[in-house]
């Protein structure tokens, strides 16, 4: 399988995220990529650069004036005297107006943002831009014949909606690959999310659509971020209906109930019948994440890898969560050759 990286992933750093009540370093840091890269490279993946695109992807699924915010934002923040890193500190949220977007940078924030864990840095545009065509690539290899490809996207993406932001993601990376198949050749697509956290922004993408199918298998929103989607009942929209399904799971969940439920997940799928599936490949399920509480081991990675694999799929893995550092890369070459191994 070829991996697509590009370094430009360590311009987004130096970020702090308000955690439990304190202002801590990010968890989401760049070390988190270099492990990886390592990783693939040790596990013989080739490593190619992401190829240069234009905005037309990205503006089918993301709104403009956000994409706008988001490429001008640190300007905004350097040309009021601010320096350093860009955090919301008042929100849009119930009984507050949605349909007048602030002229100032503070007010921008908190218009777009939802949470205050997901800070913008000076070089935040260039490595979320970066993060993009990282699938896109892997997207355009996949529309090109390959069977599979890896996008090691950073900062990652799925709970970035059409036009919100949050939860460490800016653009949907899994969201805008799912796009470019749909326009080179798929019919249908399937972007299954297997992160410790909703795909809520991929959801919201996708909600009222019919020819991209989401699916989530995530710690329950009851008590998980992003807190306010991700719950069974919601099944879409319009001609979207039916087309999204979550399958939320307590804390604590481990191997037996996780595999019977991605199980569940892949039948979904396969009655769905797409010509090619998105992974949103997120580790966070690994029993020692510092922020995720399922208890998954690295012996379990290949068996989600080889999981995947029996759906029979073209299959763009896109990068998104993960925090146990020090593993990551371990974990994610796992679900790679796992894949692979049942493949050949
Ligand atoms: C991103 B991904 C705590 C606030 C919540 C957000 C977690 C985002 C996970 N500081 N942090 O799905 O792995
Ligand atoms: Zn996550």
């Amino acid at each position: 399988m070829k991996a697509v990286y590009s370094p430009l992933h360590s311009r987004h750093d130096g970020g702090m995220e308000l955690h439990r009540g304190e202002l801590v370093p990010c968890y989401e840091m760049p070390r988190r990529a270099d492990y990886i890269l390592a990783a693939i490279e040790a596990a013989g993946l080739e490593t190619l650069p992401p190829r240069p695109f234009t905005l037309e992807t990205v503006l089918k699924v993301h709104d403009a004036a956000f994409v706008t915010f988001l490429r001008t934002a640190f300007d905004q923040w350097k040309a009021i005297g601010k320096d350093g890193f860009m955090l919301p500190s008042g929100f849009a949220a119930r009984s507050m107006r949605q349909d007048v977007i602030p002229p100032g940078i503070n007010g921008k924030l908190g218009y777009y943002c939802y949470d205050a864990g997901t800070p913008i840095v000076e070089g935040t545009w260039d490595a979320v831009l970066a993060s993009a065509h990282c699938a896109l690539t892997a997207a355009a290899l996949v529309a090109d014949g390959e069977r599979s490809a890896y996008a090691l996207c950073r900062p990652p993406g799925h709970h970035a909606g059409a036009s919100t932001y949050g939860g460490y993601c800016f653009l949907n990376n899994a969201a805008i690959a799912a796009q470019y198949l749909r326009d080179h050749g798929s019919a249908r697509v399937v972007v299954l999310d297997v992160d410790y956290h909703h795909g809520n922004g991929t959801q919201d993408i996708f909600w009222s659509r019919e020819d991209v199918m989401t699916v989530s298998v995530h710690g329950s929103p009851e008590t998980e971020y992003p807190f306010f989607r991700g719950f069974a009942d919601e099944r879409g929209e319009g001609k979207g209906e039916g087309f999204c399904h979550n399958f939320p799971l307590p804390r604590g969940t481990g191997w037996d109930e996780y595999s019977a439920t991605l199980d569940q997940a892949l039948a979904v799928i396969r009655d769905y019948a797409p010509d090619a599936v998105v992974i949103s490949l997120g580790v966070d399920t690994y029993e020692n994440d510092p922020i995720s509480a399922f208890t998954l081991g690295q012996q379990h990675y290949p068996l989600i890898g080889a999981k995947i694999a029996t759906l029979g799929l073209p299959t763009v893995f896109v990068q998104e969560g993960g925090y146990a550092v020090a593993d990551i890369g371990t974990n994610v070459a796992n679900v790679l050759t796992g894949f692979e191994q049942a493949t050949a």
